[in-house]
């Protein structure tokens, strides 16, 4: 399977200078070179728009994207057309977001943890223990629009726009041991994505983490180049990482976040009616996904129980405890890494997260 993968890696390469080249033309998305004039006239009512996953057909990431078409398509009444490339078609997710940067592709999904390398600031959403442990809240935050101010002119400095906040489900250590204390992550080589902050996290944890590309994860586990890794369950089912580990074990000491990245010169050159439906079909779709990769995540994770082999350990409070102190070092990393920027990003995600949680007990409280 991995072999595969890494052919296909070749490929988006040279796929890749393609799509690149045609950014470059000078063409619009959607404009073709061959045919008559009649199809030129056709291209010209069709715009298409590239939208890159950082997942394989069947994720979270996958399902974002075919409800996103699906809508858009439908609204535009044929205007535009959406064409997905999943995980493997294109290239890296530091390569997909590179490609968005240049106008080589229109949309991708570009996760905090490879795009902190470029915008150190998103690394917040892989810090331990930031986010609420309540889906509704996390839905409610990451869609705020405070949140977006704060980092849309990050994104825009790199030639990105940002559309979406997406989070994907609680990440799941996987080993050939259950990681219950932080004695069981000493000198623990964990695989971790890309971004230095990411890598900080393990670190204070007294574990060896070892960063690679989501293609290698695979053959990484397979060939003891590391013990293990942190994944979503959906992702730990569909790339096959249980297969080669004995334990999941949950945390809940961090959501898998995505945010969904458009390239700048692109949005800028949509209409303003384009770009409004463009962030009409975002906002309805911050429940919509929500509640899939919900249950995406229950599903794989009884589909990995099913086949056995594989043993699911849920820390108690108690021992998430011990994890929930070292981590708080990080946070001073991640400060010193970012400035007053990173300060006021962690800040206001902290406060928001303090709020939405106090009003939602009230709530509760209101409601018995
Ligand atoms: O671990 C990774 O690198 C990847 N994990 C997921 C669930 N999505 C994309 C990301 O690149």
């Amino acid at each position: 399977m991995n072999r595969a993968r890494t052919a296909r890696i070749g490929m988006i390469l040279l796929f890749a200078l393609l799509l690149s080249a045609c950014g470059d033309s000078g063409q619009t998305p959607g404009e073709q070179t061959n045919g008559g004039e009649e199809d030129q006239a056709q291209a010209e009512e069709t715009a298409t728009w590239r939208f890159a996953l950082e997942e394989v057909e069947g994720s979270v990431q996958d399902a974002y994207a075919r409800e996103f078409k699906r809508r858009i398509e439908e609204r535009s009444d044929g205007a535009i057309e959406i064409e997905i490339y999943p995980y493997g078609a294109l290239g890296t997710s530091s390569q997909l977001t590179e490609m968005a940067q240049g106008g080589g592709i229109e949309l991708t999904f570009a996760s905090p943890g490879h795009l902190a390398d470029l915008i150190p600031e998103v690394g917040v959403f892989t810090l331990h223990f930031v986010l609420s442990e309540h889906n509704e809240v996390n839905r409610e935050v990451l869609s705020d629009d405070a949140i977006y101010t704060l980092f849309q002119p990050l994104y825009n400095d790199q030639d990105l726009q940002l559309l979406d906040i997406v989070p994907e489900g609680w990440m799941v250590w996987s080993g050939n041991k259950p990681l219950r204390t932080l004695d069981d992550f000493e000198d623990f080589r964990i695989r971790t994505m890309t971004s230095p902050i990411l890598v900080e996290s393990y670190r204070a944890y007294g574990a060896n983490p070892t960063p690679m590309p989501y293609s290698e994860v695979y053959s990484g586990l397979q060939l003891g180049q590391i013990d293990g890794q942190v994944n979503p369950i959906f992702a730990i089912e569909e790339m096959s990482f249980y297969e080669e580990q004995d334990y999941l074990t949950s945390g809940r000491h961090a959501q898998f976040i995505s945010t969904l990245a458009a390239s700048r010169q692109w949005f800028d050159s949509l209409s303003e009616q384009q770009q409004t439906m463009v962030l009409e079909v975002r906002d309805e779709l911050v429940d919509w996904i929500d509640e899939e990769q919900i249950q995406f995540n229950e599903e794989r994770r009884q589909i990995i129980l099913d086949q056995g082999g594989t043993e699911w350990v849920e820390l108690t409070d108690e021992e998430r405890e011990a994890f929930r102190e070292a981590s708080m070092g990080v946070r001073d990393t991640y400060i010193e890494q970012t400035g007053e920027t990173g300060q006021e990003i962690l800040d206001t995600l902290l406060k928001r997260i303090g709020q939405a949680e106090a009003e939602m007990e009230g709530e509760d409280e209101d409601e018995s």
